[in-house]
């Protein structure tokens, strides 16, 4: 079967990044079913509107997580969803891949994430834009 992949980025956390979310959603497509698309949509804004409550959002959202395989998350644009996302998905032993660009924010990352690295399950990889194809190509033949 498909890999099943959550990617999780801002929503009402900041949209100033939707189009490379667009693009890394574009990449993991070559590598497994991506289940939360709508999070690289550029036209979702962080004002914009659902049809669900927010409950029903955190519910769907969880039943995905339970049932996907691997978890990829652009941190670089701090959210309180995607790090709640993280700690979930630690508990539930899930593979992790967060994405950071340091030379893209004055902020340094969460030592909340950085710290849970542990070269196995949980990843943490800085990188810079034009890497991403390399970076995702390696870590889905390499790791999961
Ligand atoms: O705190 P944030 O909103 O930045 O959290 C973003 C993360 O939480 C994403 O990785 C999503 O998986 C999840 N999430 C947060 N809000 C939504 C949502 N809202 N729909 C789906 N997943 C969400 C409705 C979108 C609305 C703005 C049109």
């Amino acid at each position: 079967a498909a890999r099943r992949i959550y990617f999780a980025a801002s929503i009402r956390a900041g949209r100033g990044d939707s189009h490379l979310y667009y693009k890394i959603v574009s990449i993991l497509k070559k590598y497994g079913t991506v289940l939360t698309e709508h999070v690289g949509d550029p036209t979702l804004t962080e004002l914009g509107d659902s049809h669900m409550t927010d409950k029903e959002i955190h519910k769907r959202d969880m039943d995905w997580l339970r049932s996907s395989h691997v978890l990829v998350a652009e941190v670089t644009q701090p959210s309180l969803g995607v790090g709640y996302e993280i700690g979930r998905a630690i508990e539930m032993n899930k593979n992790i891949l967060c994405l950071f660009r340091p030379s893209d924010t004055e902020k340094r990352l969460s030592a909340m994430i950085r710290g849970a690295e542990n070269g196995k399950s949980v990843i943490v990889k800085d990188y810079k834009q034009e890497d991403i194809e390399n970076l995702l190509e390696s870590y889905f033949s390499e790791t999961v």
